[in-house]
């Protein structure tokens, strides 16, 4: 990934001309001279920067932050104990879109160990890759890019190993939660013990509501993560059952903490 000037300034929240400054003055950024006349700045450049950044955050002059050699700064972030080294080559990959080497690695992981061993990776996958958009190793549209193949991925497997039957069983997320994976991953789970579900991701609430209304659906699972009101899922969990006998299953992280949260209160 490159980056322009007034892409780092929009990541970091720095000024361009700060940021053009300290490049001037002390040479820790190392960008290339674009044909356009442009500078280009790397995924490095940009982790050096941050991490300047929340020095100076912390009370450091610039001046003693910048003193070590760029390699010495490099190797600091690379090893802060935040990720192990395999850790990092997953998130190197992720970053210069080598999703071909992670691809692999599910393969061989399947092949050797089998399908839960495949399942808990693709968990860790999606975990890491929260953790490393965090600490800024790596940005939001990487986040995005990779988890849009994650998905990709599991869907293609689901295709080449589960026959399609006719469903009896509907798998979506929260109306307007975008976190698709967790509900994906059930999904695969179901399907692993032969229940003939059907996977809708993300659906506005009244297309959510058409579908289930329009269909023999005898169960619903809806993933939650986005924190929710106990209300406004009691509510949803209503206006499905109108519709007939279906069972109404709700899981997912927010829904944990959203039964935590009700646990403690009661
Ligand atoms: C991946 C991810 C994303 C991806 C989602 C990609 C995708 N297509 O799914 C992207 C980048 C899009 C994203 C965006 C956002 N995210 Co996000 N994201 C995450 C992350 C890293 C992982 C979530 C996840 O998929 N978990 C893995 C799944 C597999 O776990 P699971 O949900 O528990 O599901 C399992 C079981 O519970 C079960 N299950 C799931 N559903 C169901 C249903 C039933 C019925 C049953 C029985 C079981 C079941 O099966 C699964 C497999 O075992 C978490 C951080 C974290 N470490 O958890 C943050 C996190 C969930 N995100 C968060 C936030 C705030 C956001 C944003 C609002 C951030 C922002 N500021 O922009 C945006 C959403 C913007 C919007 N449009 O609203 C917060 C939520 C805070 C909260 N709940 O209190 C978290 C916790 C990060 C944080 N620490 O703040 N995110």
């Amino acid at each position: 990934m490159k980056y322009l000037i007034k892409d780092l300034a929009n990541i970091s929240e720095l000024h361009p001309d700060r940021i053009r400054k300290w490049q001037e003055r002390f040479h820790f950024l190392r960008p290339e001279l674009g044909k356009n006349g442009y500078y280009y700045y790397s995924n490095e450049d940009l982790k050096i920067l941050l991490y300047v950044k929340n020095e100076i955050l912390k009370g450091k002059k610039i001046n003693e932050v910048v003193s070590k050699p760029r390699e010495e700064i490099l190797k600091e972030i690379y090893y802060s104990n935040e990720f192990s080294k395999e850790e990092l080559n997953i998130i190197e990959a992720i970053s210069n879109f080598k999703y071909i080497d992670i691809e692999k690695r599910l393969i061989s992981l399947y092949k050797k160990q089998g399908f839960y061993a495949w399942l808990k990776e693709i968990h860790r996958l999606i975990i890491l890759t929260g953790k490393a958009w965090e600490k800024n190793f790596i940005t939001i549209s990487d986040e995005h890019s990779f988890s849009n193949w994650l998905k990709a991925n599991i869907l293609t497997y689901v295709v080449r190993n589960f026959p399609s039957t006719k469903p009896i069983w509907l798998v979506c997320t929260f109306p307007g939660d975008p976190h698709e994976l967790g509900a994906l991953l059930h999904y695969v789970k179901l399907l692993k013990f032969k229940v003939p579900a059907r996977y809708v991701g993300n659906l506005p609430k009244e297309e959510l509501l058409k579908e289930i209304k329009m269909n023999n659906y005898r169960v619903v699972s809806i993933s939650i993560v986005l924190p929710k009101k106990w209300s406004v899922v009691k509510n949803l969990k209503a206006q499905i059952e109108k519709f007939g006998s279906i069972k109404v299953l709700f899981g997912g992280y927010g829904y944990k903490l959203l039964k935590n949260k009700q646990n403690q209160k009661e």
